[in-house]
């Protein structure tokens, strides 16, 4: 039983975490944190799911960690037990996720949404790491992940000044993936995600350990890893079922496998 989470499946091979905690804007306390890697490590178990959803409300994705939790600790504390670690769970989902980011994403809760692998923002979404504003810095990954995104100038910017950015500037720096009406964000989030879990589920999962690679290593390491890669999606059925199905001018049936 969780209480900051909703978890469903919207869909065949979709499911889908839905943050829950409105009084507080989706403040990410660190039981939400355990509730929401717990859910995901779970689902990336299950085989009957190709894609999972994580979303928040119309008003809030996440207004960042809980400012109210953080507040009274101590260097020490923090230090000792490592505060934001267990986000890493989140890091090592092997099944693509697709964020639905509708108002609010701001510290933690922009860094969740880079966490995810295809970023869907509500024409109402509000980006950005106002962690200088409370005398810290970003602390799940803002200083990197934001960075890699959309480059030093812009992320030096957002993060020195901790002002918010709209959907649009947020499409034109390559933060987001796209834009979507807001009314039509929970259902193209949940379409995006069954075209993906549709996929081959080995396919998809080995696509973005290659896409993820080009943050960890050089070009040419990088592009032996992906070719690599490649050459394994041919010990799968899914590859001779792609492309006979091609051939045949079929639609193909993956089965995963
Ligand atoms: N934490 C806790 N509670 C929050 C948070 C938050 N991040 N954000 C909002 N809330 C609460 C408010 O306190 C309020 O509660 P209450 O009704 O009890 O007063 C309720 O949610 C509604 O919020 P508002 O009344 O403020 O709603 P508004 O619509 O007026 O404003 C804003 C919305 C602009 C989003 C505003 O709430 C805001 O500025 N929130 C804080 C945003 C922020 O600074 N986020 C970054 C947090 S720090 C972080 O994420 C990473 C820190 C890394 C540190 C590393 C340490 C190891």
């Amino acid at each position: 039983m969780t209480e900051t989470i909703l978890v469903d499946r919207p869909a065949e091979r979709v499911a889908r975490i839905t943050l829950n905690r409105p009084q507080a804007l989706n403040a990410l306390n660190r039981q939400a944190m355990n509730e929401i890697t717990a859910a995901a490590a779970e689902l990336d178990r299950d085989p009957d799911i190709g894609a999972i959803v994580l979303t928040g409300s119309a008003k809030a994705f996440a207004a960042g960690a809980d400012i109210k939790e953080m507040a009274p600790q101590s260097f020490s504390e923090v230090y000792a037990a490592d505060w934001f670690a267990g986000w890493e769970t989140l890091g090592r989902v092997r099944t693509p996720l697709v964020a639905a980011v509708a108002g609010y994403a701001l510290g933690g809760g922009c860094e969740l949404a880079m966490m995810c692998d295809v970023l869907l923002a509500a024409d109402t979404a509000k980006f950005g790491q106002p962690e200088i504003t409370l005398g810290v810095i970003p602390g799940m990954g803002g200083s990197q992940r934001l960075t890699r995104a959309i480059g030093k100038a812009k992320a030096m910017d957002l993060v020195l000044t901790g002002r918010m950015i709209g959907a649009e500037e947020a499409e034109r720096a390559g933060l987001v993936s796209r834009i979507v009406p807001a009314d039509a964000l929970p259902e193209e989030a949940v379409a995006t995600a069954a075209k993906i879990a549709a996929m081959s589920k080995p396919a998809a999962m080995l696509a973005k350990e290659a896409v993820n690679r080009a943050f960890e290593t050089s070009l040419s390491e990088g592009l032996l890893f992906e070719r690599r890669l490649f050459h394994s999606t041919f010990a799968t059925a899914d590859q001779k079922e792609g492309m006979t199905a091609f051939v045949e001018k079929r639609p193909p049936e993956f089965r995963h496998g």
